[in-house]
């Protein structure tokens, strides 16, 4: 079977798996998020990582079902966790073009909200730059429906793409995620401390949060902290696991 085939066919047989990583806030050290990330186990043992697979299910238009599989599946989640206590955690879940596109997206996510039990206020919708800018129009109709119903949109990997500031400063965001290519190099020299708190700077003026990505060192997190970021997701917080195993060790350690 082609890898397509394989991927409707994992789709219906529900072979995937999301996993969860924290997103902390970086003053109190405390858990306020958590991303889903998608996994698609293999029988042998091995994981497809996303990067293999997204791009497929994008052009051949799979992502449609398997995106909303996601929503529905980390929002349940989210209800569950919820239901034993944890209710200061956010969710964040990454939508792909085709989805962000469909019409029906702010109903979708209204009705699966509903079926979860969950407060609009706790999901945080992640697209990147390119999805954003590729339809501006759009993406402010499609911002502002969700922003109604009180859903957040969060700029991924902000700073790769080409983000329109002038159109940003129309879009109701809730968080700019800091590409994990600029906190590498942290806390590195002058230019690549400026880069960060220009994202900063921008994000208080448009009333969003900045998560820094990708953090993998100490240096780093002092450094991000220092510039003025407020909330940090990578490694050396906690790397993406499973459902069991990320209430064990973030929701009560
Ligand atoms: O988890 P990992 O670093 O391998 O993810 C690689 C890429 O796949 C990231 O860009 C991430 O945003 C994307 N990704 C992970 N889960 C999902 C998902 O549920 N939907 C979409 N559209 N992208 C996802
Ligand atoms: O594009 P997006 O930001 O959605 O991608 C999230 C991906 O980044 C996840 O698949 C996750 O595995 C990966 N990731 C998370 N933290 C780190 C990190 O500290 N270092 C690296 N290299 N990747 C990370
Ligand atoms: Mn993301
Ligand atoms: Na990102």
């Amino acid at each position: 079977l082609h890898l397509r085939g394989r991927l409707a066919q994992a789709l219906e047989r529900e072979e995937f798996r999301l996993h969860y990583q924290p997103q902390v806030d970086l003053g109190t050290g405390r858990v306020i998020g958590l991303e889903a990330l998608l996994r698609w186990p293999q029988p042998d043992g091995s994981w497809t990582p996303p990067g293999q697979f997204i791009p497929l299910a994008e052009s051949s238009g799979l992502i449609v079902p398997l995106g909303a599989w996601v929503l529905r599946e980390a929002c349940a989640q989210l209800g569950r966790w919820r239901e034993r206590g944890s209710l200061g955690v956010d969710l964040s879940v990454n939508v792909s073009a085709r989805q962000w596109e469909d019409p029906s997206f702010p109903e979708q996510v209204r009705r699966v909200l509903g079926e979860a039990g969950l407060p609009p206020e706790r999901l945080v919708l992640e697209v990147t730059e390119s999805v954003l800018f590729s339809n501006p129009q759009g993406a402010r109709r499609l911002a502002q429906g969700l922003a109604s119903l009180g859903v957040r949109v969060a700029v991924d990997d902000y700073g790769t793409g080409f983000s329109n500031l002038r159109q940003l400063q129309h879009l109701p965001i809730g968080q700019l995620k800091l590409d994990r290519s600029f906190v590498q190099p942290l806390p590195g020299g002058d230019k690549d401390q400026a880069l960060v708190r220009s994202a900063v700077t921008l994000a208080r003026g448009l009333n969003a949060a900045v998560v820094g990505e990708g953090i993998e060192t100490e240096g780093q997190l002092t450094a991000l902290r220092r510039l003025g970021c407020t909330v940090g997701q990578g490694f050396l917080l906690g790397r993406p696991v499973g459902a069991e195993e990320f209430e064990a060790r973030h929701l009560r350690p």
